[in-house]
């Protein structure tokens, strides 16, 4: 008999053919599947979800042989980790494969913004180009970055940064030994000792809306917002008022609560570039990270406990 998988979101197509060779696989996604998922649940063995998509506690409830829960990403901020762990359930990441392209994507952001480059883009095909003035942007080279959370993508962000001339410094939860840069004491102190705010934090309870009014107030008219990190650690409502009234000069921001359902203020904030959560979506990561979840769940089923197991 093969275990049976919960899919909660699609994986590339190769890894769904080599879990359904594996596993009996049911798609929570699927509308054709609603009923005989309903049916599935109790011999349900394993769940493979997103960092953004998680599992509820209500979820794992409704299964009572789950033993692994093998996550698409990094991001464990929608699993509640202690109560998997009460259960019983290994809870399994990708570590490790997506940093850079993350990395990569608040560096794309933050020259989208800083070179309006959706606005040019525009611009071009619109037929404005020698007929209206195209306004100049913001030079990257020998400005301040500040990096919210000293992580492995924090850090790959910085090295990027200084490849573009920007100087590096950081506030991290807790102390990082062994970097070049800055630490500053708090969110708003490197806030204010910043031109541009890359936020690469872990989402958890303790740094829900750590990027708060007083936060933006510090970066100033001239800071700019990058997020690769999560929505809810922004106060979304600040963000917003700050944008509209210029007290902030704009943002690049791949993630946002509530996702893909985001705040339709964003479409019509000022010198704001958009993109839908796109930080490890490049075919090169997410192989590597296909076959980690798919080695997650494989050393599961073969009684182990999981490499990258979190919990
Ligand atoms: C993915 C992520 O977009 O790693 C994470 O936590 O949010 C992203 O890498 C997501 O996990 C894919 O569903």
């Amino acid at each position: 008999m093969k275990p049976e998988v919960l899919l909660l979101e699609p994986m590339m197509a190769p890894f769904e053919e080599r879990l359904e060779a594996l596993y009996t696989v049911h798609r929570l996604y699927d509308p054709a599947q609603v009923s005989s998922i309903e049916t599935a649940l109790p011999n349900i063995r394993g769940v493979v979800t997103g960092g953004g998509t998680g599992i509820s506690n209500e979820w794992i409830e409704k299964l009572p042989a789950l033993g692994v829960v093998s996550v698409n990403g990094v991001g464990t901020d929608k699993v509640d980790l202690p109560f998997a762990r009460s259960r019983g359930i290994d809870v399994a990441i990708t570590a490790g494969v997506l940093t850079d392209d993350v990395a990569d994507i608040g560096i794309a952001l933050m020259l989208a913004v800083l070179r309006h480059v959706p606005c040019g883009d525009a611009y071009v095909r619109g037929g404005q180009w020698g007929n209206e003035p195209f306004p100049l942007g913001t030079s990257p080279t020998g400005k301040r970055v500040g990096i919210l959370g000293l992580g492995q993508i924090g850090k790959a962000f910085a090295r990027r940064a200084e490849a573009f001339g920007m100087q590096v410094r950081y506030w991290n939860r807790s102390p990082v030994a062994d970097t070049p840069w800055k630490s500053c004491a708090s969110p708003v102190e490197l806030a204010a000792d910043s031109d541009v705010l890359c936020v690469a934090i872990a989402a958890s309870a303790a740094t829900s809306k750590v990027v708060d009014s007083e936060v933006l107030r510090a970066l100033g008219s001239k800071g700019f917002v990058v997020n690769i990190a999560r929505g809810t650690v922004i106060d979304e409502d600040a963000l917003l008022a700050a944008l509209n009234d210029g007290s902030i000069a704009g943002a690049g921001l791949d993630v946002f609560v509530n996702e893909p359902n985001i705040r339709e203020e964003f479409f019509t904030a000022p010198n704001t570039v958009l993109m839908p959560h796109q930080g490890s979506a490049t075919i090169e990561t997410r192989l590597a990270m296909g076959e980690m979840v798919l080695a997650n769940l494989a050393a599961h089923f073969g009684g182990e406990t999981p490499a990258t197991t979190v919990n």
